[in-house]
């Protein structure tokens, strides 16, 4: 398996130079400043792509290898006026990162809101800080900050009232934090920040979407652009949503096997791939990770690894460190290994230790939250450690 490093670009806290030291190879990057929805061109891809691989005298190489994400608009999602244009756009990035040689390209089918959590620096029992989604908390913010006019409908009484209870226990900053972490869009989010306003008005443009229509639309994506990936030797890798359940009464079509199996059904492109998130479908305690990795191996051609610990009923949750928590990081690994050993060098599974807990130096620091660089290496040095004892160490 192929080391991999999520890199937010020169500006990015994390250098390059860093990310070596890391002993990662793989760096996993996206034209993050490009506006979603505009088509990249090569040569901004080039331009990114020789930042990385060009390599200074004496340091070892990095290659960009995955290209993580190229967001899909929601107008695609919705199949709104502007989908066909948004979906030509989309073909033509995937075209400038296939002319450059980038392999693999992961992205998510996730409506209005990408990754979602209510908390970025829940201190944990060791002093480091981990993210954490927590229901209550959430469920405050849907009933009475964003006011969501179903979301009456869509909570058990009780879950309103402790939302409620919830909901006056918070201060002002606490409302305006929560509010900000919802919808400022997390890094690497493929959507945009959004206002109160503008998020009431994205919801509404949902409405009449069930999940079977958001797969048909999924399905048509998929089959509009598997062809060209295809042909010019690009994987596509869906990312499981996160967490793997309904939120603000949208649909999500990527949370279970069963999603993954009807989309590889209806598109059975070799091109169609996973990003098989072990943080992400690991929140369900009825998705059962190495069974997923065994039956889709062949689909799985980048992995994040992490692991969280469901709390109370199960609906709140926090991000553990990389070996601790609900996943058997150690029967996930001896699947993908299983599988890596099954394909030639140049097509083996990059994975990338995801996120990781803010620790040391990096209590006091800038960072990107969900990735600061010891805690993600914390988790690289464990995976490799995995790694190294099943026989196959990381490329
Ligand atoms: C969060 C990430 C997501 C992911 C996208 C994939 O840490 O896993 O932002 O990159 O959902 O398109």
């Amino acid at each position: 398996m192929r080391q991999g490093w999520r890199w937010f670009g020169p500006e990015a806290p994390v250098t390059l130079d860093e990310v070596r030291q890391t002993g990662a190879t793989n760096i996993v990057s996206s034209l993050h400043q490009v506006p979603i929805g505009r088509a990249w061109t090569e040569k901004e891809v080039r331009e990114r792509q020789s930042l990385i691989e060009t390599t200074p005298a004496d340091r070892s190489p990095l290659v960009w290898s995955v290209v993580e994400s190229i967001p899909i608009p929601d107008a695609v999602k919705r199949k709104g006026g502007e989908a066909e244009a948004e979906i030509e756009a989309w073909i033509a990035s995937l075209e400038a990162v296939a002319a450059c040689g980038i392999p693999i390209v992961c992205y998510n089918f996730m409506p209005v809101v990408d990754w979602t959590r209510t908390e970025l620096d829940f201190v944990t029992p060791t002093g480091a800080t981990a993210m954490r989604f927590d229901h209550e908390r959430f469920a405050a913010f849907d009933l009475f900050v964003l006011k969501r006019p179903d979301a009456d409908r869509q909570y058990s009484a009780e879950d309103r009232e402790r939302a409620r209870v919830v909901f006056e226990q918070m201060s002002q900053e606490e409302v305006a934090e929560i509010t900000r972490i919802i919808t400022s869009a997390l890094p690497g989010s493929t959507t945009e920040p959004l206002t109160i306003p503008a998020f009431r008005e994205k919801l509404v443009a949902y409405s009449g979407i069930d999940a079977a229509r958001l797969r048909r639309h999924l399905i048509e994506f998929l089959e509009a652009v598997t062809p060209v990936a295809e042909a010019r030797g690009v994987k596509l890798t869906l990312h499981p949503d996160d967490p793997p359940r309904s939120l603000f009464g949208l649909p999500r079509i990527a949370s279970t096997a069963d999603d993954y199996a009807a989309l590889f059904d209806a598109v059975p492109s070799a091109a169609n791939g996973m990003c098989y998130c072990t943080g992400s479908l690991g929140v369900r305690a009825d998705n059962d990770l190495p069974a997923i990795a065994r039956r889709f191996a062949s689909r799985i051609h980048f992995a994040h690894l992490r692991a969280t610990t469901r709390e109370g009923d199960g609906r709140t949750f926090h991000e553990s460190a990389h070996l601790e928590g609900d996943v058997d990081m150690v029967a996930v690994l001896r699947e993908l290994v299983a599988e890596d050993r099954r394909r030639s060098a140049k097509d083996t599974i990059v994975f990338r230790s995801d996120h990781g807990h803010r620790m040391l130096d990096d209590l006091d620091k800038t960072v990107t939250p969900g990735y600061p660089a010891i805690g993600r290496m914390r988790g690289l040095a464990e995976l490799r450690g995995i790694m190294h004892a099943l026989g196959a160490p990381p490329t």
